[in-house]
């Protein structure tokens, strides 16, 4: 199953590495074909080098948009070499084989990234790319295709284990990454054009994924597991940069993520914020004048659960708030960055992992969540709802002070990364009381002033912090009931959607409790 490479073609356009290959399949005796630009870097770099152009006897022509497009070069990809009537017509056509097919891709991804205009895009569409790299991996019981930079390293190694070819084994698995990702390339374009022309349900939608880290399990230790970029290199879990301890889990990439897509609510040049997250949802998160302060807010909603959490934090790390934190063990923590005395610190906390990204996730940022069901996709927007002071309507007799807007706009925030039914109870932009998860509201509202009393026992506090709190709900109140239960909490205002049947009776209840009310008219379910 061994086949020689004795003829290659590169072109590619991240010309990364591109010359120490051509160097070393040129030492190894193959002879090299190239487009354009790859064709003159080599040729620069003092290779022997023969232009596609001069095989196919045509220029490259119309903006490189035809230049591979030719029966010499497909004809040379696709002839099964050991088929008679295939090789005759190599031989009356005056078609050479190829033997290897190194291509990457005009920068599609890379130009989206970029925010590039209509017509940059669809020059940016690349075409006798992804035909070379799908003939060449059609015909891999013989041609051999590379599609990634980081690949020539094992290439060049398979053909020095070989004596200069490859095996089945080792075309056959380049063939299936070569596949995945020309699938890839046009999912990028199909969903760039779904969005550029406002389709939100294209009749056919594709996804694909890029192999970040094989996962040593997933949420559960019999259940295999790998996690996937999208390929949008967005600030996040996804494209952070991990500066110590062992692997991330299933588990804790879905946490590190619920963590820093709800501290990037807060913008760090207004306020430093901190959110502790288990099993997806947040035990505290808090603003503060300093991330210390933000962060020992966050931790005093729920210590108990705080233990072994993950946090985020909306601003760099910094050497005080590391030296807090060391002092509880604590699995993960995500920030835009750390300073080199806050790296320090955390090093000789040898299990605890630090996280840092370029920025913070762009919360208004246009995407997609995806979610799986038996036989199907659910897709939809992510959520990206967002209400200010003047989108609120007050409903109640009383009007909520300006410190209690502000509360209430926090706890909203809060409440829309919090599984639903969420109840969220804010005092002084901290969380007191997170109820979560509940399938029923009024036991999301019980739970959460229940934590905050054991909270209050634990600290020494003569009461719990939800006296004289904000309370957030996700959804509307069905009834009074959840109401009256998070006023017996100790809430003096509440904000929710609004929209029930029942409002008026939520409303009344309110008013005959003593409590300001205002309606978001934006539900933030969380499932
Ligand atoms: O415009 S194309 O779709 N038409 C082609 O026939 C073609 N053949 C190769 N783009 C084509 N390519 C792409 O050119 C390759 O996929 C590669 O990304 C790039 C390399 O061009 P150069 O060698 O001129 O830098």
């Amino acid at each position: 199953d061994l086949y020689p490479v004795r003829r290659a073609l590169i072109s590619v356009s991240d010309k990364t590495g591109m010359i120490e290959l051509g160097q070393a399949l040129a030492a190894r005796g193959v002879e090299l074909l190239s487009t354009g630009g790859s064709a003159k870097a080599l040729r620069e770099a003092g290779l022997t080098v023969k232009d596609v152009a001069d095989v196919t006897g045509f220029p490259e022509m119309m903006d490189g948009r035809v230049k591979t497009l030719h029966p010499k070069v497909h004809g040379g990809l696709l002839a099964l070499r050991d088929n008679a009537e295939h090789t005759q017509a190599m031989e009356d056509h005056g078609i050479g084989g190829i033997d290897l097919l190194v291509v990457n891709l005009y920068p599609f991804e890379a130009a989206l990234a970029r925010g590039a205009d209509y017509d940059d895009m669809i020059e940016n569409i690349d075409i006798g790319g992804p035909a070379m790299i799908r003939a060449a991996a059609k015909n891999h019981g013989f041609v051999t295709t590379v599609v990634d930079v980081e690949d020539y390293a094992a290439l060049l190694g398979e053909l020095d284990a070989n004596d200069g070819q490859t095996s089945y084994a080792f075309r056959q698995k380049f063939a299936q990454t070569a596949y995945a990702r020309t699938a890839a390339y046009d999912a990028a374009v199909s969903n760039w054009m779904a969005a550029a022309i406002g389709e939100a349900a294209p009749r056919r939608r594709a996804f694909a994924g890029e192999l970040a880290q094989t996962l040593r399990y997933g949420e559960n230790p019999h259940q295999s597991a790998a996690f996937y970029t999208d390929g949008s290199k967005r600030p996040g879990v996804a494209t952070a940069t991990q500066h110590q301890g062992k692997e991330l889990s299933y588990n804790n990439i879905n946490d590190t993520d619920a963590a820093f897509e709800l501290v990037a609510e807060f913008d760090p040049a207004e306020t430093a914020a901190v959110a502790i997250i288990k099993h997806a949802n947040p035990c505290g998160v808090a603003k503060g004048a300093t991330l210390l302060e933000a962060y020992k807010s966050a931790f005093d909603c729920d210590r108990t659960s705080a233990f072994g959490g993950i946090v985020a934090l909306n601003r760099p790390l910094d050497a005080e708030t590391a030296e807090e934190m060391a002092g509880i063990f604590t699995e993960v923590v995500i920030a835009p960055g750390a300073s080199e005395e806050a790296r320090a610190i955390f090093a000789k906390k040898k299990n605890l992992r630090l996280l840092t990204t370029d920025g913070l996730p762009d919360v208004l940022a246009k995407s997609l969540t995806v979610r799986q069901v038996a036989g199907g996709l659910l897709v939809q927007d992510k959520d990206a709802g967002f209400i200010s002071l003047d989108d609120l309507k007050v409903v109640t007799k009383k009007a909520p002070t300006p410190e209690q807007m502000k509360d209430m706009l926090f706890a909203w925030k809060v409440a829309k990364h919090v599984k639903s039914n969420a109840i969220v109870y804010v005092k002084d932009q901290a969380t007191v009381g997170v109820g979560a998860g509940q399938m029923s509201r009024i036991d999301s509202a019980l739970i959460a002033a229940k934590k905050a009393e054991r909270m209050a026992e634990a600290m020494g506090l003569p009461q719990p912090l939800t006296i004289g709190s904000a309370v957030a709900s996700d959804a509307f109140f069905p009834f009074a009931d959840g109401l009256l239960e998070a006023a017996a909490a100790g809430a003096t205002c509440v904000i929710q959607p609004g929209g029930s049947m029942r409002d008026q009776e939520v409303i009344d209840a309110a008013d005959a409790a003593g409590l300001a009310m205002v309606f978001t008219g934006m539900r933030h379910f969380r499932h």
